[in-house]
Order: C-alpha cells, then structure tokens, then sequence
C-alpha cells in the first residue's frame, strides 16, 4: 500500500534505507505506519515534535561474540544481539529469542512490535527484544548452560531491573532463563528482577509459564463474544507446539472448544478426537522431542510431514502460535475457504500483509498479536511488581489480572479503531491505542 501522507511515506523510505536487508522490520514498520494516517491527520504535532521519526529508530543496539565451548571441546562462536528501542513508559522490557534464523532485522522487527504490544498492557514496560543465532536444539543441557553464562557475561553490562528486563522467546524458556538469571547473580552480586519468566523457587511468577497462551485464548473469547460467538463446540487448529501453543490448546479446550492440531518445523499433527496436551507437554517440556511423536502414543492420530499443511486442516477458528510469516496469502484463502470465523495470532507477526488483507476482506475476525499475545509480557510486569514488592500473588490471583489485561487490550483496541473511523479492524485499532500512549510520553520528555 503507499501512503497518502507524504511525511509517512518518508519515515517509511528513511526506514528501508537506513537498514537495508531487513525486510522484517520494514514489514514491521509499514503496518504501524498505515494504522497512523488518520492519527496525523487529527494530531500533526506528531511530526513537528517529531516522535514518529523517532519511535522507529532504535534508542540503543547492542551487538556481540558469545564463544562457548561445546562437548567435543571446540570453540563456538555466535552472535548476542539486545535492541534496547524504546524506553518512553518503562524500562525496556522484552524476550530473548534463541534461533539459528536470528539476525539484527529479526530483533528488530520484535523489538519495535513491543513497544506498542507493552503500551496497550497498561502497564509501565518500554519495549526491548534480544537474542542470539545459537540453536539449543540438539544440545546437552551443559553445552545450553556455557553458552547461556557466555550469553550474560556480556549482557549483565546493559540490563538490570530498573533499566533492561529480558525473559524468554522461541528457543528460550524456563531452563535458559535460569543459567542466565544464575550467571546474572553471581556477575553481579544481587539478587533482583533483571529477567522474568523465572523459577517459581527464586522469584518467578505463578502462571507466567502459561499467561501467553492462556491470555491469548482470553482475547479471542472476548472477541468472539463481542461478536456473539464463543469457544463453545469450536473446532480450532493450533501451529506450533511450544510454550505459547501449548497453553492456548490448553485454555481453548477448556474454554470448550476441540484443539485438533500442533505443529513444529518439521511437520503437523491431526487428532481428531481432540488434541492429549498432557501428551504434547510431556514430549516437548519433558523429553524435549519432535511432534512426530504425538502418533506413537495416539494411533488414530496422522503426522504429516511440512508444517504449512496445517492450515489445510478444516477449522473454526485458528490460532497461529509458531513463527512469523507461517500464514502466506495462499494459506489464508485455504483457511477462509475451509470457512475459518477467526484468526487469533499468539505467535509475533505470523500472518503476512497479504494473508492479513484476505481474512479482513473476507470480514471474519482478526486479532492481531500485538494485543493477542501480551499476556506473556503483561505477567511478566506483573512478575516484575511481585519481585519489587517481594512478595508473590497466588495463581488465581495472577490469572485474573490477566484475564483483566486481555479483555481491556480487546476493548481498548476495539475503541480506537472506532475513534478513528476504522471499526472492527483490530490492526488498526491495536496500533493507534499503543502509539498514542507512547507518543505521549515522549512528547512530554522532549527531544531527547
Ligand atoms: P518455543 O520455542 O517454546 O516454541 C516455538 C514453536 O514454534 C516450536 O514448536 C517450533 O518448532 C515452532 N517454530 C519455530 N520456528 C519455526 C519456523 N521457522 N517454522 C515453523 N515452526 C517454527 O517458543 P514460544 O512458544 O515461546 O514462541 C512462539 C511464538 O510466540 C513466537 O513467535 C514468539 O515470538 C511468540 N511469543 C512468545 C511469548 C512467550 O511468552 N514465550 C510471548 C508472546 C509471543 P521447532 O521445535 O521445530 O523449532
Ligand atoms: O514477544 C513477547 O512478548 C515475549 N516473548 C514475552 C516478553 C516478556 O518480556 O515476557
């Protein structure tokens, strides 16, 4: 799409030019920007103050060698990133993701995303993303352990809880995040909040370990209730089979809806008698193995190699949980033509511009992941207020401020899309309440 605001279509062409070979955060940063026309329109004081220019440039990059040593005792080398982008409402606050696909455009198209992701939690977090090309997949736990205390020696120099939080991401769960928090201390002799998604044993909040998925489940059931409909007897297909898969299969189900997918890289699998989570978690979290081992378990269960497949698969509603860019233009019509009603993503950008552009066309419900999936970062903020106060909320507790969080991000992002003349674009309506808050507080600190 170009733009009808010439000074937005600048910013855009500043953007591509400034960081080349980024298509990502290019895709990133033209969705945000086309959300904001009607916003200049009603506020040009947004350009001449300036923080539109501003909020697409990265405060602070950080880019680093993390030698470890592997089993056979040869030296690794990969690369640590941490983009510290904006930190106007909070410090910054963000995951770390750990995938041979890592590069700088990846940290920065996730690092940019949360800025507004974290804004529309209503909690006071900026928005930061890390990382690093260092695969975890078929390593010891002791090779995970060198690499993650390398990862820290470095790192510890720029985050702490008051400055930089980091938690986890694709490849970074509770295991790395506790050799990391471990190195952390002993570097820095003090025992605070510098990362979330902890151990319950030293500081970890209940229900963190399922907040994205759950939260994310909390959002579609508003929206669909909003539109008259509910989990209730929904068939729902699932990518994915990580941290934020597994628990959005787990509240859907509960939610009563029958989840008959998962997937990972390598392929997908169908039950349909409705997805054994318990199954799920037990190959992932316990053994750490591949999905293809679903149908071992459960015969009457298929795997089908290639995880693009899943979307082929005949659903109600579906709920993107993998990877960016998973759901093409071609898998969207597929969905829509299997008479899909609604696309939650949990996963951050997994639906491209043209697969989002099909499901509005065709009017069914979009939720986007910036407000669909903040429910892993707001209860990190909220395992940041536990960790400040020393003190820790029980699950119930925890899971009903999230429950809270999810069904104001949907009303919030609902109301601004409305405000704005958009109403029931989601897209739209996220990226406006996000930015507005942000651009706020910028404007209020001054050219800085
Ligand atoms: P995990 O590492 O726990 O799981 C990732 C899952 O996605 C695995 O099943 C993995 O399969 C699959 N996957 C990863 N890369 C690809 C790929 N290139 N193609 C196909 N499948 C892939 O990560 P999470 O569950 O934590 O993260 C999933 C998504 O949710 C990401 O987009 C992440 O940014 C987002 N997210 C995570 C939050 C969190 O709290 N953890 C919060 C908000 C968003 P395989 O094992 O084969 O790699
Ligand atoms: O994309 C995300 O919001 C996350 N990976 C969670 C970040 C966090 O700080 O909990």
């Amino acid at each position: 799409m170009s733009f009808q605001n010439q000074y937005l279509a600048e910013v855009m062409d500043k953007v591509i030019a400034r960081n080349p070979g980024e298509p990502e955060f290019h895709q990133a940063v033209q969705e945000v920007l086309e959300s904001l026309e009607p916003v200049i329109a009603k506020h040009p004081e947004y350009i001449t103050c300036g923080v539109i220019d501003s909020i697409v440039e990265p405060e602070r990059i950080i880019k680093f060698r993390v030698p470890w040593v592997d089993d056979q005792g040869k030296v690794q080398i990969n690369r640590g990133f941490r983009i510290q982008f904006n930190s106007a409402i909070g410090p910054y606050k963000g995951g770390l993701r750990f995938h041979p696909s890592v590069y700088e455009g990846i940290i920065k198209f996730l690092g940019f995303e949360q800025i507004f992701k974290n804004a529309l939690t209503g909690l006071p977090i900026g928005g930061g993303k890390g990382g690093s090309d260092f695969d975890p997949k078929g390593k010891s736990d002791m090779e995970v352990m060198r690499f993650c205390q390398s990862f820290m020696t470095e790192l510890a120099k720029y985050i702490g809880a008051d400055t930089d939080v980091p938690a986890g991401d694709i490849g970074v769960g509770g295991r790395e995040i506790g050799y990391l928090f471990g190195q952390y201390k002993r570097l820095r002799d003090e025992f605070t909040g510098v990362l979330t998604g902890k151990g319950l044993t030293y500081g970890g909040s209940l229900a963190r370990t399922e907040a994205t998925g759950y939260g994310l489940c909390y959002f579609a059931d508003a929206m669909l209730r909003d539109h008259g409909s509910s989990f209730e007897g929904k068939t729902v297909v699932i990518s994915g089979s990580g941290n934020v898969a597994i628990y959005a299969a787990e509240k859907a189900a509960v939610l009563g809806a029958k989840v008959v997918t998962m997937s990972d890289s390598n392929g997908y699998v169908y039950d349909p008698d409705g997805i054994d989570v318990a199954l799920v978690k037990d190959i992932k979290e316990v053994r750490r193995a591949r999905i293809k081992e679903y149908v071992v378990a459960r015969p009457k269960a298929e795997y089908h190699e290639g995880c693009k497949g899943v979307w082929t698969v005949k659903c109600d509603i579906a709920l993107p949980c993998a990877t960016q860019n998973e759901i093409d233009e071609e898998s969207a019509k597929i969905l829509l033509a299997n008479g899909v009603q609604a696309v939650a993503e949990g996963a951050n950008m997994p639906s491209t511009p043209e697969a989002i552009h099909a499901f509005q066309k065709a009017g069914i419900l979009f939720a986007p992941a910036k407000a669909s999936n903040a429910g892993g970062v707001a209860t990190s903020a909220l395992e940041m207020s536990q960790n400040s106060m020393r003190y820790s909320w029980t699950f119930e507790e925890v899971d009903a401020k999230l429950h809270d969080i999810m069904v104001n991000i949907y009303h919030n992002a609902s109301a601004a899309a409305k405000e704005y003349g958009m109403e029931g674009n989601l897209v739209a309506g996220a990226n406006i309440a996000g930015f507005l808050k942000v651009a706020e507080a910028m404007k209020a600190h001054g050219v800085v």
